[in-house]
């Protein structure tokens, strides 16, 4: 099957460049209001062409279906600095009206054997193209900074070992996704005392005293 890439893709960097600035402004907003905001900061992406033929000969997903088969063609990750924030987030995509989950897979509660954790929200999501609406899906992985740290890393040593890491190296990542999610538990241990600080800090940036 003959495919224009440029073509299929145009909806999912459409609808990616939307989700950063909706999601980008709810950290905006928490802001203005000197808030705790439960978003850290946010990236997004297309999946590249050569990934998505990959993942397509790796999943054996037929090219017809591409669109409902590969559900992270569109990514959008939110990091959060706490593990509570996460359900927070993920609370208020739940509520939005400009998307549906269709989907949901809590990879904290569950982690992956590779010791991977993120919570992983899929959407359906409407963009409003020339010729009409289409709706497409979307992958959003909410995380805190510290998985996003191990699983950057970890996703980089794929590409060395094309995901057959040497027992070794394995169970080294395994024992740093569990201090990285111990990490997470002692400062939500201090979520309140961090929490006070920061809102002291920016109160005070506000005022523009200099401490
Ligand atoms: P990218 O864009 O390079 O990150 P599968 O990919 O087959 O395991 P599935 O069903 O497509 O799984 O969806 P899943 O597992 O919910 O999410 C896939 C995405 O989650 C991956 O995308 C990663 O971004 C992330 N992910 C899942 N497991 C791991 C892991 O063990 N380590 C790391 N670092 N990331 C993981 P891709 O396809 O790798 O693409």
């Amino acid at each position: 099957m003959h495919r224009d890439w440029d073509t299929f893709l145009l909806p999912y960097e459409q609808a990616v460049s939307e989700l950063k600035i909706k999601l980008r402004g709810i950290r905006k907003e928490f802001r203005e209001r000197s808030a705790h905001t439960p978003i850290e900061f946010v990236t997004g992406r297309v999946k590249p062409v050569a990934s998505i033929q990959e993942k397509m000969r790796r999943r054996y997903i037929d090219p017809e279906l591409l669109e409902n088969d590969m559900q992270d063609i569109a990514g959008i990750r939110i990091m959060c600095q706490f593990v509570e924030d996460i359900y927070q987030v993920v609370e208020m995509l739940r509520q939005r009206k400009d998307m549906e989950i269709v989907e949901e897979r809590d990879y904290i509660a569950n982690e992956k054997k590779s010791g991977y954790r993120s919570y992983h929200v899929i959407i359906a999501y409407p963009v409003q193209m020339s010729n009409g609406e289409k709706k497409i899906l979307a992958e959003i992985q909410v995380r805190t900074l510290s998985m996003n740290f191990w699983a950057t890393i970890e996703h980089s040593l794929n590409y060395k070992y094309q995901g057959e890491f040497p027992d070794e190296i394995k169970a080294r990542l395994q024992k740093a996704a569990e201090a990285a999610f111990s990490l997470d538990q002692e400062m939500s241990g201090i979520r309140e005392e961090i929490q006070e600080a920061q809102n002291l800090f920016s109160y005070g940036k506000g005022l523009n005293l200099k401490f």
